[in-house]
């Protein structure tokens, strides 16, 4: 009984906060909203290495942030337009639902339910992960398979914590869930010897191996449990900010494809192929359908760079991570990065 009733409390909570962003959708558009503020109020993490997070300087890096840089370039022509907003994985969706930031560009992982029940809109693929394991190197553990009984540390309000249940059901094995709040935490927990194994997605057990007292004496297992397509999100019934969101994306892809870079835009802008003037906003149908400024795509690439640009400085070679692009490579360089055409 005490339990129906707490579910139908929460699902009144949900359904009164997606009401509450539909109809401030339908009065304005987020698109509007923003051109008129001068702003773009972006969700992040409150600190993942190579996503989102705050450098020495107090200043925001990573692919999310870039994202967001990129749409406040598109949008509002200067890439520095954007207030950085940190959020925990269970604050993330209410954040977004009940319109404190416009767009949440934080590692997160697209799936039906989010896309669907919680009223919110992928934008797309900004990068194509999947779950898995980093160990304490002396358990000399080889393989996910031998981790019956483990205690394992792992971040609440995540699909990982579902696939991780889901994993060891599937073999036939049993663990013991830490559960912690935010990732320092969570790493914190694992070098403190709160547990044997840290679950979460794979890049961000890169990112955060590197941050460990002792960052050898962890290692990351073969196996990858899990699809974890991590894109930005909007409000669903927000189209002219949908579609602005889309394009950016599809911009900082289509930019590598054609070989247009920050340092070279300039001369760019004279190519005599039509499939880069058209990046760049000197033909085409530039920005009247998606209601912005004709020049947003050269302004995404002036001022962020490429799709290439933002991987490789983020969680690249240009990075402590050193991530391969693998299959977040381009489409024709045997990656799933595809663009649809600007035209
Ligand atoms: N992609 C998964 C996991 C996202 C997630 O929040 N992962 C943690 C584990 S490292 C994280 O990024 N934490 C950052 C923070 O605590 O702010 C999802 O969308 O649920």
């Amino acid at each position: 009984m005490a339990k129906t009733v707490k579910i139908l409390a929460s699902i009144t909570v949900a359904s009164a906060a997606m009401m509450a962003a539909q109809s401030a959708s339908a009065a304005e558009s987020t698109l509007d909203k923003v051109l008129s503020n001068g702003v773009v109020t972006c969700g992040v993490s409150t600190g993942l290495p190579g996503f989102s997070n705050p450098n020495a300087k107090g200043e925001w890096e990573g692919i999310d942030v870039e994202y967001c840089r990129a749409l406040a370039a598109a949008v509002l022509g200067d890439k520095t337009k954007v207030k950085f907003v940190p959020l925990t994985a269970k604050e993330r969706f209410t954040a977004l639902q009940s319109g404190e930031i416009d767009v949440l560009s934080r590692n997160t992982t697209w799936t039906l339910q989010r896309d669907t029940a919680l009223g919110l809109n992928f934008v797309g693929v900004t990068y194509y992960d999947g779950q898995g394991f980093m160990v304490k190197k002396n358990l000399g553990v080889k393989s996910a398979k031998e981790l019956d009984g483990a205690s394992v540390c792992i971040q609440s309000g995540t699909t990982t914590e579902l696939n991780l249940a889901d994993y060891f059901r599937k073999n036939g094995m049993s663990y013991k869930p830490v559960v912690f709040d935010t990732s320092a935490q969570t790493a914190k927990g694992f070098d403190a010897g709160r547990c044997d194994v840290l679950t979460s997605d794979q890049s961000q057990l890169y990112a955060l191996r590197v941050n460990l007292k002792d960052p050898s004496s962890a290692v990351v297992l073969p196996e990858i449990i899990s699809k974890e397509p991590l894109g930005p999100v909007v409000r669903q019934d927000d189209d002219k900010w949908f579609n602005v969101a889309k394009w950016t994306l599809f911009a900082l892809v289509n930019a590598e494809e054609y070989g247009i870079t920050s340092k070279n835009v300039d001369e760019m802008k004279k190519s005599t192929d039509a499939n880069i003037t058209r990046i760049l906003g000197i033909d085409g149908p530039k920005g009247s359908g998606l209601g912005i400024r004709d020049d947003w795509g050269y302004q995404i690439v002036k001022q962020v760079g490429n799709y290439d640009e933002v991987f490789e400085r983020s969680v690249g070679s240009g990075s402590p991570l050193n991530i391969a692009r693998g299959v977040n490579a381009l489409w024709n360089a045997g990656g799933f990065m595809y663009a649809p055409p600007i035209r």
